[in-house]
């Protein structure tokens, strides 16, 4: 989905995207047996859905609807541009084949949106029309006989050398040349950009233009004259000439924190109010730009480092958050080296992008979280693709060897467990999807063999109505746990401690209970699949509880300094 012209799609059917991110390896390097285009199929269907919902819930008509969905797009990376540009090409078939009573699968077949692929099964959301699919698509074809509908072919490219087109064309090319959403921005550097990520990611810069300041290095010269780990403080005390930074933070045991994640570390959220009908309106896309730059992460809420107050109401904080309140030298100090789609198998392709100088640099605790994809499979047999337990080993090994030189003497690794995914299903599968609840038609159920049918699934294992595929998953999972608590309990390191946590989610599942709330409500209601914020900050509260009780020195100190911190230096500058 790099090339501009499939964007160009990719913008209006912006669906795709998060299914793409959130589905793919770091790099496409599985060739599987279905296109890769198959997204455009989900976001197709997704958005069809959608407006004829959208029909449905004001009583419009289709052509009403589309223009509704449009109008709620922002304006930002010509979301809205994009949208009628679309509605103009495809819409005349749209509005004929839903009045003639089609549903969302056969529109985007028609459309060439969705392909079956000879050989394999007919891919679909909804129930399959009672005739013959070859002669439903037949009859597509002759309800829209005559349309003045351009003949475009699917990922057609050309539709911009149309003249009324062109300018639009030229506006979106620009931004996506310009603006950057695809673009992988791999820096190492701490950033003042939010997104593509910056500060979202890793702690703001507090001086862009030098390179011996940013946050998690010890202080140079105690920051008498420049604050130079940005945790905001910074001078000297005019009482007594001594800096603030040796006053308060020298002996404060101060620490970063460093996430090596996959897409529920960084926090992937795909906000239901985007295809929910019923709900839709203007204020209900004003976050997709930020959401788009930040490949559908929001790591700025996440369990391990998200710094912004919970958007769920809930009272846990995130751990990065419990560190800089234990002792506000560390204010700044985290990073989220996540990524869609990681595992142990793919993590060195970018862990380079970890920024610690093992001699410059405070100690930090890393967290090495990969809780899924190496054991959750894509394709139509998902159990030849999982990590074998010999293969995790020699990598996680790799990886520790990497931290070893990397992180400076006194840090702390923390292995993180994988689940046993098998609630998932338990807990979702006969509820309604967000585009089932308004006909109460689509349950996880056919949801997750859609997404498996496209080999699109972000977890084949345990989004499947399998149940030996389901137990199987679970075991390999717990043979990784089990290697990694066994590296854990064997293997020592210079410059930091190890320990291993188990990934409980019962935990936090009785805990959510005990609130009189259901299981259900802990997941990702789009994808069906990442555990939400909520999840993820009780999470972190199972977690920093555990190593609070089992390890306390892993999290350093409570700094007695800290209303002193305050008074002087109020915020400390935000992040
Ligand atoms: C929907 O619109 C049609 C035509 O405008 C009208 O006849 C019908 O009464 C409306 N239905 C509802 C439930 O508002
Ligand atoms: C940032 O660093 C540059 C280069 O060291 C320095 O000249 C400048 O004064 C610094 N700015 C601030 C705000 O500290
Ligand atoms: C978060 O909430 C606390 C009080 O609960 C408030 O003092 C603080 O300003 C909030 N922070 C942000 C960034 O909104
Ligand atoms: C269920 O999954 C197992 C393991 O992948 C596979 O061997 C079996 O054929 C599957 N059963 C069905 C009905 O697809
Ligand atoms: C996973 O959980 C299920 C249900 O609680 C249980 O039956 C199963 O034995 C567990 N699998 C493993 C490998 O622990
Ligand atoms: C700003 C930042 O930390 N970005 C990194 C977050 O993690 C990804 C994946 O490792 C890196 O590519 C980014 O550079």
């Amino acid at each position: 989905m790099k090339s501009p012209w499939k964007v160009i799609w990719a913008v209006p059917l912006f669906f795709l995207l998060p299914l793409h991110t959130s589905a793919s390896p770091v790099h496409n390097d599985q060739p599987g047996t279905r296109n890769s285009n198959d997204h455009i199929c989900v976001g197709c269907v997704v958005v069809v859905s959608v407006i004829e919902q959208l029909a449905q819930v004001h009583n419009s008509t289709t052509q009403a609807a589309m223009e509704t969905l449009c109008s709620y797009l922002p304006e930002k990376l010509f979301l809205k541009s994009a949208c009628h540009l679309v509605v103009r090409i495809v819409g005349p078939d749209i509005i004929k084949l839903l009045s003639a009573d089609m549903t969302a699968d056969v529109v985007c077949h028609h459309l060439k949106f969705c392909e079956q692929v000879p050989g394999q099964p007919l891919c679909h959301l909804y129930p399959l029309p009672k005739e013959a699919w070859k002669l439903t698509l037949e009859n597509a074809r002759q309800i829209v006989k005559g349309s003045p509908t351009l003949k475009y072919s699917r990922m057609s490219s050309d539709i911009c050398s149309l003249p009324f087109l062109a300018k639009i064309c030229q506006e979106i090319k620009s931004a996506i040349e310009h603006s950057v959403p695809f673009k992988d921005v791999d820096s190492d550097k701490h950033s003042v950009f939010p997104t593509l990520r910056g500060y979202h990611w890793r702690g703001r810069d507090c001086n862009d233009s030098d390179d011996m300041v940013y946050p998690g290095r010890r202080p140079d010269n105690w920051d008498a004259h420049q604050d130079s780990n940005c945790n905001g403080i910074w001078g000297v005390d005019p009482k007594d000439g001594i800096p603030y930074e040796k006053k308060f933070c020298e002996g404060s045991q101060p620490r970063g924190i460093i996430l090596l994640g996959d897409s529920a570390g960084a926090h992937f959220h795909f906000p239901p109010e985007w295809i929910t009908a019923s709900q839709m309106s203007l204020k209900s896309f004003f976050n997709l730009p930020t959401a788009l730059t930040n490949e559908l992460n929001w790591p700025q809420l996440s369990g391990a480092t998200g710094f912004l107050n919970s958007t769920s109401g809930i009272k846990e904080k995130s751990i990065y958050l419990r560190l800089r309140k234990r002792n506000l030298c560390n204010h700044r100090d985290y990073q989220n080296i996540s990524k869609n789609g990681a595992s142990s198998q793919n993590l060195e392709r970018f862990i380079e992008s970890l920024s610690r100088n093992a001699l410059l640099d405070q100690p930090a605790i890393v967290i090495y979280a990969m809780i899924g994809n190496d054991v959750c499979g894509r394709k139509t047999d998902p159990v030849p693709e999982m990590t074998t337990p010999e293969k995790f080993y020699s990598k996680v090994m790799e990886t520790l060897e990497f931290l070893n030189s990397h992180l400076p003497d006194g840090s702390h690794v923390i292995l993180y467990g994988l689940p046993n995914g098998t609630f998932l299903w338990d807990y979702l599968h006969d509820k309604y999807h967000p585009l089932g609840q308004l006909n109460k038609d689509v349950t996880y159920d056919q949801f997750y063999s859609f997404l498996s049918c496209l080999q699109v699934t972000p977890c084949h294992g345990w989004m499947s109505s399998n149940q030996t595929l389901r137990a199987l998953t679970s075991e390999r999972a717990k043979q990784l746990s089990d290697t990694l608590k066994k590296i854990a309990t064997s293997k020592k390191f210079k410059n930091f401690n190890l320990f291993y946590v188990d990934f409980d989610f019962q935990e936090i599942v009785k805990e959510w209970q005990k609130r009189g709330r259901q299981p259900w409500e802990l997941f990702e209601p789009v994808d069906g699949f990442h555990p939400n914020e909520v999840a993820l900050l009780l999470l972190a509260d199972v977690f920093w509880n555990k190593v609070q009780r089992q390890w306390p020195d892993v999290l350093g100190k409570e700094n007695p300094f800290n209303p002193q911190i305050e008074q002087v230096f109020g915020d400390q500058g935000g992040h």
